[in-house]
């Protein structure tokens, strides 16, 4: 199901959990990244496009100072909320990811108050797919609609969200994921260069080259996924701190060799090596999307999860057995897509071998769920 399915069931699902009618309904989607994994975090250079996938949101206002929030998908019932009480450490579960996109939009000046929200969701939680990206910014475009808050750009918002998750929640995010979900298009994937945000829509029609791209949720997430990013992280700051530059997004593919030998320890080498031939592939990618040839981008797929493996050390066993098994059964390139750790990989297939290649990834991880997509719209007002 996607949001352009009943809107009335979901208008009556609000109906039911809150006694009255929602003011209006919003949708954001989840997101896949094509390449520039982990570089967000470095200043540098991501392609992500919106699935179809979305986290829907109806919406009331609240007079009374409460922010009260239910999710189709979540047990518990109505997580209720004093808005002026609402503080980082203070809310638990998935309801942290509203009441920190509330909490940061009055901070940053915007007169909001509470609110009614249901929410439902297709995108599969905990697939890598960005489904916490989705609810926060699905939240803040009918937050800001809704309050009539005037002057913020979809990116301002991405940023907004972004703000929301490493001071509220706690969790060190770069801004790719809330900027998919706020600001792709459909048919389209993003190319966002970080330092500065610029935005390219780049057209990426799959079907038209004889394409498909599947997405494989490996469905694990391994435990210690959050500390491990938050230490790639430090890492890549620790390296360019010792190459005296503000971010590895400023070493040049052709000077990477002497930036490697300045560097102390392997394991400073390896994280800056993957960042800055990440930057590097990003560019390869939008080159041969932007001249028609999108079958080409397949080995350099490939090759940025080789560098995710081996490198930056962030894949696991079972992408590793996805992505392999996809490539020994013909795929074009294959890649794990998100933070990693578990989550999805995505597999570019000639048309006619997407059936086979699924079938082999499916008998190597019984466990794995897949399905062919293309780009999405970005976060919209549904009524
Ligand atoms: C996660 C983060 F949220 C993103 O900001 C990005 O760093 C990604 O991992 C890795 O590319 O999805």
């Amino acid at each position: 199901m996607t949001d352009t399915a009943d809107t009335a069931a979901f208008e009556a699902a609000f109906k039911d959990v809150f006694g009255r009618a929602p003011e209006g309904g919003w949708a954001a989607p989840g997101r896949v990244n094509l390449i520039g994994e982990h570089t967000d975090y470095n200043d540098g250079f991501v392609m992500p496009f919106a699935l179809p996938h979305t986290t829907r949101a109806a919406v009331a206002r609240r007079e009374d100072g409460r922010l009260r929030l239910h999710s189709a998908d979540m047990d518990g019932g109505v997580v209720d909320l004093a808005v002026a009480d609402l503080a980082p450490g203070t809310t638990e579960g998935w309801a942290r990811y509203p009441a920190a996109v509330l909490w940061t939009l009055r901070r940053a000046g915007h007169a909001i108050g509470g609110a009614d929200i249901h929410y439902d969701s297709t995108v599969p939680v905990g697939g890598g797919l960005s489904s916490s990206a989705a609810l926060q910014v699905v939240t803040a475009l009918a937050l800001t609609e809704l309050n009539g808050v005037r002057g913020i750009s979809r990116q301002d918002l991405a940023v907004l969200c972004q703000s929301s998750e490493n001071t509220y929640v706690g969790a060190p995010v770069g801004v790719m994921d809330q900027t998919a979900s706020a600001c792709c298009t459909e048919g389209h994937a993003l190319h966002l260069d970080v330092r500065g945000l610029a935005q390219r829509q780049v057209p990426l029609d799959l079907a038209a080259d004889g394409l498909r791209l599947l997405v494989v949720d490996t469905r694990v997430k391994h435990a210690h996924a959050d500390g491990a990013y938050g230490e790639r992280r430090a890492g890549c700051e620790a390296a360019a701190a010792a190459l005296g530059v503000p971010a590895l997004r400023d070493i040049a593919f052709d000077a990477l060799d002497d930036a490697l030998a300045a560097l102390p320890d392997d394991r400073l080498r390896r994280l800056t090596r993957h960042v800055v031939t990440e930057d590097q592939r990003v560019a390869e990618v939008l080159a041969l999307c932007e001249a028609g040839r999108t079958r080409e981008i397949g080995p350099v797929l490939t090759a940025g999860h080789a560098s995710l493996r081996d490198d930056f050390q962030v894949s696991c066993p079972e992408l590793d057995l996805v992505v392999d098994t996809a490539l020994a059964n013909g795929a074009l390139g294959a890649r794990m897509t998100g933070g990693g750790f578990g989550g999805s990989a995505i597999v570019l297939v000639d048309a006619e071998q997407e059936e086979p290649i699924a079938a082999a990834v499916t008998r190597a991880l019984p466990q794995a769920r897949h399905f062919s997509t293309t780009p999405g719209p970005g976060a919209h007002r549904l009524w």
